[in-house]
């Protein structure tokens, strides 16, 4: 958090006014010719990786919002293209925002987008989200009206769990983590059966490959409640990628499914979390992981 809350003051240091709800105009003015290459570097690069690999509705909702520009597209034309789709709008934001005001947004069909993008030396890693993996990453999914709504109730849900009990949050974090930024979809028509959706995974050239043709990570068919106690990881590609079958489920998941499961939170908070590799006995193991690379090198 030290870095993200540095680079925050970096940006109000440098004279960017931010509203109470942390918006800023996007300061079109500020991006620079690298900038621009860099967007378009990332793009194309990752549209290549994701043919055949991510969610069909993944590209055709990034090109249809018109992020298939290059350079650093405009947030105005990104909104006005998605509120036509599904009323979503994005709003630009200088990073990392406090949690209450993020779920806020979300509950308001406002999805918060990081203005600044990454330099050229980081077009494979970044600790924080920048302009390209919050804006590419998250947004095209927002055109479907399923995944679109999804979104909004997971937001009017994590406002009312955190600000009951602000202990909920390690449970709305790690909902979060295992599908809107690394979630699978099952696929029969796919090469490995499973396709992308997760933002952590489209904006990465790594994980895109790896989520869905490595032999290391398990991959196992989504649970509301064991997700709501597993563990995750940051620093490295995920352990375990949990699948679900549709949008439809992942709508009843982060809508009525967690609402309900966090109406009384006691068991889960006080349950032992399992381990981000963990495989258990009640799991639907699509692939056991082989565990290359991180099973015996000690777990979370
Ligand atoms: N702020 N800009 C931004 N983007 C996020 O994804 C984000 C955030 N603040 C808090 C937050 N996420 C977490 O509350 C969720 O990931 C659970
Ligand atoms: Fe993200």
């Amino acid at each position: 958090m030290a870095a993200a809350t540095a680079k925050l003051q970096e940006q109000f240091d440098a004279g960017l006014e931010t509203r109470a709800d942390f918006t800023i105009d996007q300061p079109l003015s500020r991006y620079g010719a690298v900038d621009h290459a860099v967007w378009d570097q990332l793009y194309r690069r990752q549209a290549g990786l994701l043919a055949g690999r991510a969610n069909d509705t993944f590209l055709a909702g990034a090109a249809q919002i018109g992020l298939n520009v290059a350079h650093v597209p405009s947030f105005e034309a990104v909104s006005e293209r998605l509120m036509r789709a599904t009323g979503w709008r994005i709003v630009a934001v200088p990073g990392l925002v406090p949690d209450r005001i993020f779920f806020e947004h979300l509950a308001n069909r406002r999805f918060p987008v990081t203005w600044w993008i990454r330099r050229p030396d980081e077009l494979d890693y970044l600790q924080e989200p920048d302009c390209f993996h919050d804006l590419f990453g998250h947004v095209p999914l927002l055109t479907n009206p399923v995944f679109a709504d999804a979104i909004e109730a997971y937001g009017q849900t994590a406002l009312a769990a955190h600000a009951r009990d602000p202990r909920t949050l390690t449970l709305l974090a790690r909902l979060y983590w295992y599908t809107v930024e690394f979630g699978l979809m099952r696929d029969p028509g796919a090469p490995n059966g499973v396709t992308i959706y997760g933002a952590g995974i489209v904006s990465s050239k790594g994980e895109s490959i790896y989520s869905v043709e490595s032999p290391a990570p398990n991959r196992i068919a989504f649970d509301l409640d064991r997700v709501l106690r597993t563990r995750y990881r940051i620093d490295t590609f995920q352990k375990t990628y949990f699948v679900i079958d549709s949008f439809g489920q992942l709508f009843d998941a982060l809508g009525a499914g967690v609402a309900s499961r966090l109406a009384d939170p006691a068991s889960l908070l006080d349950a032992e979390p399992f381990g981000a590799g963990d495989v258990l006995a009640g799991d639907t193991v699509l692939t056991r992981g082989t565990g290359a690379g991180w099973r015996d090198e000690g777990d979370v």
